[in-house]
């Protein structure tokens, strides 16, 4: 049998993680296909195609299968070396790029997520923590338009979600985080990075969003 052809994204309409994948192939201009995924009841074809973690995003690429978002979003820079360029082409902006979205993988998210499961001071003490995260994320946007310089790049991407989701999540949650007292370069950064159109089209409906964020914040917290 011939090889499936074509470009296909395994994704869940919410997820933070997904949308990297999408806004890459869209600054690249590849057109694709979307599936997107019953996390409660996962398709064969997820589970044959992420064995591994059964996680989304899975991008699809000529029936090959590739798991995980920083590496998807690496790997689209590297299969459409033409069109607009993710990584940077020096190498060690290439690393700083690696460094920054290692960070806010490992450090800011995790920092972020406590914020939704607690309540009052737990909260509190929650969202003060991420700032902290962030405020030192922050510091490499200074003198930048976005993380990638005067263009959107690789960090941009990987921290992209946080300027759609995070205002949801303070709305449910009744918690300010990124506000221009505390965080003023990351805040207008949100503004510069919303109003890309490629990237804004691909993003899911805000109060959609907002109404499945609070279901689940009210099922965490009365677990
Ligand atoms: N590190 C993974 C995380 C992916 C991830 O957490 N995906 C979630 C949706 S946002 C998922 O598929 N959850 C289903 C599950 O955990 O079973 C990546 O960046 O791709």
């Amino acid at each position: 049998m011939a090889a499936e052809k074509g470009v296909k994204v395994l994704g869940m309409w919410a997820s933070p993680m997904v949308i990297r994948v999408e806004w890459a192939l869209r600054l690249k201009g590849v057109e694709y296909e979307y599936v997107d995924e019953d996390l409660a009841n996962k398709s064969a074809d997820l589970l044959r195609y992420n064995p591994v973690t059964k996680k989304v995003p899975v991008l699809v690429h000529d029936g090959r299968p590739i798991a995980e978002s920083t590496i998807i979003v690496e790997y689209i820079d590297e299969a459409w070396k033409g069109g607009h360029p993710i990584m940077p082409a020096d190498p060690y902006e290439r690393a700083q790029a690696r460094f920054w979205a290692r960070y806010a993988e490992d450090k800011c998210n995790p920092a972020l997520y406590p914020i939704f499961s607690t309540t009052g001071e737990a909260q509190r003490k929650a969202a003060h923590e991420a700032q902290q995260c962030l405020k030192t994320l922050e510091t490499a946007l200074e003198g930048k338009k976005f993380f990638g310089g005067d263009a959107v790049g690789y960090v941009d991407i990987i921290v992209g979600w946080y300027a759609h989701w995070l205002p949801v999540v303070e709305e449910v949650c009744g918690v300010s985080v990124v506000t221009d007292e505390e965080l003023p370069l990351l805040k207008a950064w949100f503004g510069r990075l919303l109003a890309v159109d490629v990237l804004k089209a691909a993003l899911p409906d805000r109060d959609r969003l907002l109404a499945a964020n609070k279901a689940r914040r009210e099922q965490v917290l009365s677990a």
